[in-house]
């Protein structure tokens, strides 16, 4: 998978591409993460790519010349799945639609800023329009490392435990059950007998019906 971002901040992504699991996966050549910093596509020495909204109003917007100048390069070499503005106003981001972008082959990621991009942007390139829940961020770069985050934990070979990913809360649409590890007492507090039973089936019994309760307690808009 390749994922190339675009940004007026492209630094502020930087750590965590070069930590931990993203790293390894970058590292193993599963996924290759390119940053593109919109200023270098943009005209004169101010090197501007925002300019005031026509017919008024405050704050500005990100000029379409720069951002379609730097999309159609990145399309003229090679096909890209999808093309992903990061707005507050997209589609809210949900595990289906990480598992679902996780299996392209590659993607763009624009990342947002000031009131956000000049319409024609969107008509041209823009494929699907993602936010990461409903609240306002200075800019998309956070976003985009939580998406891309979201998508690369999931394509095969990055996580070592291939089960992991699949008993993830919200895969089944249910939060996971409480987990335990060494000790089997601590404080007073015991890990549940069921657990240290042996017991696969009778577990797996234990952990579904725990999952129903706290998904029922906690997140009961997933049960509907
Ligand atoms: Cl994708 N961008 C911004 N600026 N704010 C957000 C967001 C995105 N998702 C939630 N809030």
């Amino acid at each position: 998978m390749r994922i190339d971002i675009i940004s007026v901040l492209p630094e502020l992504m930087e750590s965590p591409f070069q930590t931990s699991i993203l790293k390894r996966a970058v590292d193993k050549g599963i996924v290759e993460v390119h940053f593109h910093q919109l200023r270098d596509w943009s005209q004169g020495k101010h090197r501007q790519i925002d300019d005031m909204p026509y017919g008024g109003g405050a704050g500005m917007v990100m000029m379409v010349e720069p951002l379609d100048k730097c999309i159609t390069q990145l399309k003229s070499q090679r096909d890209y799945d999808e093309v992903i503005y990061l707005t507050p106003d997209g589609q809210t981001l949900k595990q289906s639609i990480a598992n679902h972008l996780s299996i392209q082959q590659n993607l763009i990621f624009l990342c947002g800023h000031y009131k956000g991009i000049d319409q024609r942007v969107r008509e041209l390139h823009i494929t699907k329009e993602i936010s990461i829940g409903d609240y306002v961020l200075t800019g998309g770069e956070l976003a985009a490392c939580v998406l891309a985050d979201s998508i690369i934990r999931l394509v095969p070979g990055v996580l070592n435990d291939e089960q992991s990913a699949l008993s993830d809360s919200f895969q089944d649409n249910l939060l996971a059950p409480p987990i335990y590890t060494r000790p089997e007492e601590y404080k007073g507090l015991k890990v549940p007998a069921i657990l240290l039973s042996g017991h696969t089936a009778k577990i797996e019994d234990w952990r579904h019906e725990q999952a129903v309760q706290i998904t029922s307690d906690k997140r009961p808009d997933l049960l509907d």
